[in-house]
């Protein structure tokens, strides 16, 4: 990203991310494409009567949204508001479009800008004033049950989605107090960045009746009654990304897996004296080969040295490299090098096509596993404050520690430990220690972590 544009917590897309931002929307839209949601798309701006009409809503929103006053020198007699997100700009046409059951359930998702007046420290991808790439679905539905399963459906699809990325995550409950403003709760996935902190990447959240009775979002039942609806929605943003640098970068930079890599397969010819033309001839051969079996590949026909080419790519996070040099002419091979390990070796022509794929295949299970074991090795139990306290001073990580539920237990978890408490773990077992604050029996695990 170009990180230099003049206004704080804005920044612009490159062509190398932006290819890789497509790829990563690619497999969302996928998911929930299978999963019966239909792409819409819906005006940035919101009148202010409109996006007022929920408190609680507002009472979260309120100190992050950007007004729009004017239109030229005109004051507007209706302020509108940037969408912040979108509830209060799509919930009132759902109200148009439900009439009767029939009409249920609804399962749309958009992906666009939002503008939110960030006051931490803004950073690019991860803390934006406007994020380019808020995928938000929201959903309506006859029943609460049906709302409820859709909430697992979500995470469902998210996991699927992380698990594609290669990006480990735990799901947690968001305590009552840290819950999406208007939302009955909320589930958050996290993972971990590298320096030890949190990364909350993807929410989903069950409205229950708050937005519908607001926005009057009523249906009719075969017998004539009306009823409110039940809703969800959930998002992710660019921070995905983010978390795929994050999770499979190194020290030498990007480290892409080969699912979303812009280029897959990079080709290096190396030339050697006056016998350049046919290295250059048969990376065209290679090139042509291994795009018609469906690969993106890339020439690197620059007047540049091998080893600086090979550095250029690596930095880019090129999956797999294929050197073509003078004992590979001779030898009918090509030279593959793994961008994740560095491992070297020699592919014959004839089966070359079948082994990139493989090589291919076995990066991104090995970019999976080692993520996940990294990630596994920080989530540690701990039922005793000190252990949880010297943990969030390394940035140890993410600890699981029994909770009673209360929450002012919880708060003081978070204080005693200078840590944020993320929530109930998702599925979680149900501790058998006590709460370390009350010494009542615990109900649940939560996770506490430094987080972004
Ligand atoms: C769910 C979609 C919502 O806004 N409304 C529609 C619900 N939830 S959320 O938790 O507030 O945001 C969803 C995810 O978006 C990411 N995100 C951001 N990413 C970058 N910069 C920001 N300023 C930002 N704000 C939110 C987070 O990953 C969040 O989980
Ligand atoms: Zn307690």
């Amino acid at each position: 990203m170009e990180t230099r544009y003049p206004v704080k917590g804005l920044y612009v897309w490159l062509p190398h991310g932006l290819q890789l931002r497509n790829h990563v929307l690619a497999i969302i839209r996928r998911f929930l494409e299978q999963a019966e949601h239909r792409e819409v798309l819906f005006p940035l701006l919101i009148p202010e009567n409109l996006f007022k009409k929920e408190a609680e809503h507002i009472r979260g929103f309120e100190n992050e949204v950007y007004w729009v006053t004017h239109g030229g020198r005109d004051k507007l007699d209706v302020k509108l508001a940037l969408r912040p997100t979108s509830e209060t700009s799509i919930y009132p046409m759902f109200a148009l479009w439900i009439r009767s059951h029939a009409d249920l359930p609804i399962k749309i998702y958009q992906v666009v800008n939002i503008f939110r007046y960030e006051t931490k420290m803004t950073k690019p991808m991860i803390r934006l004033r406007e994020v380019t790439t808020f995928k938000e679905a929201h959903t309506a539905h006859v029943k609460r049950e049906e709302a409820e399963a859709q909430v697992q459906e979500a995470v469902q699809i998210y996991k699927r989605f992380f698990d594609e990325l290669g990006v480990p995550y735990v799901v947690t409950k968001r305590p009552p107090w840290d819950t999406f403003a208007g939302a009955e709760y909320s589930l958050a996935f996290d993972t971990l960045a590298p320096d030890g902190r949190t990364l909350q990447v993807g929410t989903v959240h069950n409205l229950g009746q708050n937005f519908a009775k607001v926005y009057d979002l009523k249906y009719e039942t075969p017998s004539g009654k009306h009823h409110h609806v039940y809703q969800t929605c959930y998002g992710i943003s660019e921070r995905v990304i983010a978390a795929v640098v994050m999770a499979h970068g190194d020290d030498i930079g990007l480290c892409l897996p080969p699912n979303i890599a812009p280029i897959q397969v990079v080709i290096v010819p190396i030339p050697y004296k006056a016998k350049e033309a046919p290295v250059g001839q048969i990376a065209t051969v290679i090139k042509n080969e291994l795009a018609a079996a469906g690969l993106r590949v890339h020439v690197d026909e620059r007047d540049l040295r091998p080893g600086n080419k090979f550095y250029y790519w690596e930095r880019r996070g090129v999956p797999l490299r294929l050197e073509i040099g003078p004992e590979d002419v001779k030898k009918n091979q090509v030279t593959a090098v793994r961008r994740d390990t560095g491992e070297k070796q020699a592919i014959a022509r004839e089966v070359l096509e079948t082994k990139v794929k493989q090589l291919l295949g076995r990066i991104t299970s090995d970019l999976n596993d080692r993520a996940w074991k990294l990630f596994h090795e920080s989530v540690k139990s701990a039922s005793d404050m000190g252990t949880v306290k010297r943990m969030m001073e390394k940035r140890g990580g993410i600890a699981r520690v029994p909770w009673c539920g209360e929450e002012a237990c919880g708060k003081a978890l978070e204080e005693q430990t200078d840590g944020d408490l993320l929530g109930e773990e998702f599925d979680g077992t149900i501790p058998t220690e006590v709460c370390p604050i009350c010494s009542k029996k615990a109900k649940a695990n939560v996770l506490i972590a430094r987080t972004y």
